[in-house]
């Protein structure tokens, strides 16, 4: 695999997911496969999780890791071609991003959306530019628009949970204070379609996401009937997509915070989150510390998830 940013990088699903099983029954079968190998992870965002966990996937193929924190001790990188540099960024992406690549045999880069400009976001400026530059292969740790290391992570934990071969499953919109990208959601969607399984996706009115990841969900703005039956549900909040609000927080409206009198309405259906979350905004405590929570799980999944997507682009 050359690169890795979406569900559609993989040649097959399944075997991923198979795949997933064997790492995580024998995570240092491959040991010497990433021997005298670099991953650089290149973060221009905050990260606990796709930090410790891609390097963890790393170490167990016995590759060497760097880490770089764009905001932390880099030059401030210009973005834009063309651009008279007399201002506050002493270097350009377009040097930065080869030079990068002269270090390491693989790079992992997280880019969030800048929810400025939806053009640009969405046609993932930042990935792209070092798809096309480093000369080496490049994988998401967050995109613009897409988290595919997450979303594989939330798969290989419906699998291991589901009690049924089919599951149903709820994604949910959740008040938070900030604006956040749609991300997670984006492609959430795009994986549990993918696999196959029937999605149901509710938020609020205005916080539609781009149809293109999400045809073939059920979009109901009906909390209730949104959660009647499901086997697993997933909370996420979101920004705006549509229109001239791109990028805006509309409110923070705390009904649509998930609670116990929401998940009494599911099939005993489970609590997942990509975390960080903000409790009694997305979650309550009584659901995120209940059994029915499996976030913990879910994010130690991103270990096995990074471990089979690392493997493949080093084969
Ligand atoms: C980020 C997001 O919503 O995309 C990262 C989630 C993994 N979340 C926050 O910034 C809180
Ligand atoms: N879920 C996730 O990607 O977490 P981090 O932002 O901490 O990496």
């Amino acid at each position: 695999m050359q690169q890795f940013t979406s569900v559609y990088d993989l040649r097959s699903l399944p075997a991923a997911l198979a795949q997933a099983k064997e790492v995580k029954a024998r995570p240092f079968a491959d040991r010497r496969l990433g021997e005298n190998k670099t991953l650089l992870m290149v973060f221009f965002n905050a990260s606990l999780r796709t930090r410790l966990s891609t390097q963890k996937a790393a170490l167990n193929l016995g590759m060497n890791v760097i880490v770089l924190d764009i905001n932390q001790g880099a030059w401030k990188l210009e973005t834009e071609r063309g651009v008279v540099m007399d201002g506050d960024k002493p270097e350009h992406i377009l040097e930065a991003i080869p030079v990068m690549g002269c270090y390491c045999d693989l790079i992992g880069v997280r880019a969030f959306a800048g929810l400025h400009s939806r053009d640009d976001d969405y046609r993932e400026a930042i990935l792209n530019q070092f798809i096309r530059y480093a000369g080496k292969p490049v994988f998401s740790m967050e995109g613009a628009t897409r988290h595919p290391l997450q979303s594989f992570a939330d798969l290989i934990t419906i699998e291991e949970y589901k009690r049924t071969p089919a599951p149903k499953v709820l994604l949910t919109w959740a008040p938070h204070p900030n604006a956040l990208p749609q991300a997670v959601a984006n492609s959430f969607s795009e994986w549990i379609l993918k696999a196959g399984y029937e999605l149901v996706i509710t938020h609020p009115e205005g916080y539609e996401l781009a149809p293109a990841f999400v045809e073939g969900a059920t979009i109901e703005y009906d909390v209730e009937k949104a959660y009647s039956g499901v086997d697993f549900v997933y909370a996420k909040n979101w920004s705006v997509y549509a229109g001239d609000q791109y990028g805006k927080v509309l409110h923070t409206d705390r009904r649509w915070t998930v609670d116990r009198r929401k998940m009494a309405l599911t099939r005993d259906a489970f609590f997942m989150h990509c975390l960080p979350v903000r409790r009694n905004m997305i979650v309550t405590d009584e659901v995120i510390e209940s059994p029915a929570s499996i976030v913990i799980p879910e994010a130690a999944n991103r270990v096995v998830a990074a471990q089979v997507v690392l493997k493949s682009m080093l084969w």
